[in-house]
């Protein structure tokens, strides 16, 4: 393998298929594979290179295939894998290749390991998953009342241990208790995931977005210090087992195959995250953090504040400055609408999606772009409880209702955050469903987007100004620029609201000026000079030249290149 063809990830631009909310082929209003397979043309001139694929494999759904039943198989709704091996050849066709989720930190309690585990305290399974004895409570000693092992919470709130009457002992799960959580201390348990990984391997696919995979190993099982929310996680956060896991699994397997990985790793600061994917530790190729995304509420997402663009690209800064390469994004299927969050979903739409997509395409390091980013799509403005349908939002919910939270202030919170919004199907034209279902007339399994008939990809692909359009071209510019594919990154100090870097290769460089703000920014004397002789690459206000370049307006972006002779 040349140097290049290892790292070939570095040039592409990721996108994200939620495969439940992407594109329906037989009408049952839920998406599917061969919904995806009929879009990969239109992925194809998009521009992007990998697709990732959120979870396909056998699931009761629990948490929308975050829970896996069997690993080796597909979920009958998304089809078969007959289907799976028809997308990873079409799309190899397309020059486009496909990593899949690896949910490894969990099974579901319907996969046959745990079914087997729950049976006995002498099942051969019993040691997949974590199970403890209760601690008894001295106030009553009988089984019913006893206390869970520790004090662990769940990532979706609540304790961390389900009891288990056949038993009568308790499993640990980090995520919801149909997600048990598998032993990294039993050696089998990984022997079982390297065949697992093979498999898919070697039907062709070319990596994996491993999910929460820094918190697989648990160190011990003692109670946790804090008293707060996550309670316990310093005996599972980037342990020294997980660091050695991960080693051993791209010594043995990945090595072996032209692939690559990246992390979903939680809680993680600029330091654990260079441990898990500095190349010289051979880990992780890159990991997802999640500090941007944290600087929009206070203590939890359940509790939003106003956005500070400050706060937000101070945190960029820092990670790009901290890590070779990032695995840059703005959005996912956990996450609401970049655009309705970090821009403007009303009057500034179409230039605050432009700018963020200047901002995702020029940072350094692998762009991830989720479904419907490129068109702009916005948070879905639900109305009430029963439109939800995300477990963890049922479950904070719920919560909320046991504290005694007001309707009202339950409600709110769960409309401003829940990860939903990221969920509504996709907008693919103005008829019936927004074109979610390419036949029949099925609800859609979640809701559509009320403003589909505006914000959908058939008019944008006939509007070269369009916020998809303008993904193309950068895309392509992308491709074209070497600096901004794999130059250096460097913050310049810059007005508040907004954000000014340059990308350098060799004698190449560009910068990149982005407005966060919906009010009309000047410049400072030192970037004026700066960007005198430059000569526009992009601008998403029709900017031609930059003569008149002295101020940014609402939410304008622009990317130049630095002529030579430009000050430094
Ligand atoms: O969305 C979150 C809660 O606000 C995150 O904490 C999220 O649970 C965390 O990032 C882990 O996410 C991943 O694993 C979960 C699954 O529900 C998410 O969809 C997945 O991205 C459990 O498998
Ligand atoms: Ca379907």
């Amino acid at each position: 393998m040349t140097k290049n063809e290892s790292t070939w990830w570095k040039e592409k631009a990721v996108y994200q298929i939620y495969p439940r909310s992407f594109c329906d082929s037989n009408g049952d209003g839920i998406g599917d594979i061969p919904g995806i397979i009929s879009k990969l043309d239109y992925l194809q001139d998009l521009g992007i290179g990998v697709i990732w694929l959120s979870p396909v494999y056998c699931s009761p759904n629990d948490d929308n295939g975050y829970d896996i039943s069997n690993y080796c198989d597909i979920q009958k709704e998304f089809g078969s894998l007959k289907d799976m091996k028809k997308l990873i050849s079409e799309a190899k066709k397309r020059d486009i290749r496909i990593i899949m989720d690896l949910v490894i930190n969990h099974t579901s309690d319907e996969h046959p390991w745990f079914i087997e585990s729950r049976k006995s305290t002498d099942n051969p399974y019993r040691d997949y998953y974590i199970w403890r004895k209760g601690k008894k409570n001295l106030k009553n000693s009988s089984k019913v009342h006893q206390k869970p092992p520790n004090n662990w919470s769940s990532f979706f709130s609540g304790p961390a241990w389900e009891y288990d009457g056949t038993t009568g002992e308790y499993y640990l799960h980090l995520f919801s208790r149909k997600q048990p959580d598998l032993n990294y201390q039993n050696p089998k348990v990984l022997a079982e995931i390297k065949e697992i990984l093979k498999f898919w391997l070697d039907m062709g696919i070319s990596g994996f977005r491993c999910d929460v995979i820094n918190v697989i190993y648990k160190t011990s099982l003692e109670d946790g210090k804090r008293r707060l929310a996550l309670t316990g996680r310093e005996h599972y956060v980037s342990q020294e087992g997980c660091h050695k896991i991960l080693q051993e699994l791209k010594r043995s397997v990945f090595s072996g195959y032209n692939c690559f990985t990246v992390g979903e790793t939680v809680l993680v600061d600029t330091s654990m995250a260079n441990d898990l994917c500095s190349s010289e530790r051979g880990e992780l190729d890159m990991v997802f953090s999640f500090e941007h995304m944290d600087t929009d509420h206070i203590n939890n997402k359940w509790f939003k504040t106003k956005f500070k663009p400050d706060k937000f690209t101070k945190v960029l800064t820092k990670w790009q400055s901290c890590l070779d390469w990032n695995a840059n994004y703005l959005e996912n299927h956990d996450q609401i609408r970049s655009v309705s969050r970090f821009g403007n979903d009303s009057k500034y739409h179409l230039v605050s999606a432009k700018m963020l997509a200047t901002l995702l395409l020029t940072l350094r390091g692998t762009p991830f772009i989720y479904q419907g980013e490129e068109i702009g799509m916005t948070n879905a403005y639900f109305s009430d409880m029963s439109e939800i349908k995300d477990v963890e939002s049922h479950y904070v919910h719920n919560l909320a209702k046991k504290l005694h939270f007001p309707s009202s202030i339950r409600w709110k919170m769960i409309q401003k955050s829940t990860r939903d919004h990221a969920r509504t199907p996709m907008q693919w034209n103005s008829q019936e469903n927004a074109g979610f279902s390419l036949k029949g007339k099925a609800e859609p399994w979640l809701r559509i987007n009320s403003n589909f008939r505006t914000i959908n990809v058939e008019r944008q692909t006939a509007d070269e100004n369009s916020i998809l359009s303008c993904y193309k071209k950068l895309l392509v510019l992308r491709n074209s620029k070497k600096s901004l594919l794999n130059g250096s990154f460097f913050a310049l100090p810059a007005p508040k609201n907004t954000y000014c870097f340059e990308r350098e290769l060799d004698n190449e460089r560009c910068l990149v000026l982005c407005n966060l703000s919906d009010s009309q920014v000047k410049l400072t004397k030192l970037l004026q000079t700066h960007i005198k002789n430059g000569s526009i690459l992009y601008s998403n206000y029709y900017r031609t030249t930059v003569k008149d370049l002295s101020c940014l307006d609402p939410y304008e972006a622009v990317i130049l290149e630095s002529n030579k002779g430009d000050a430094k």
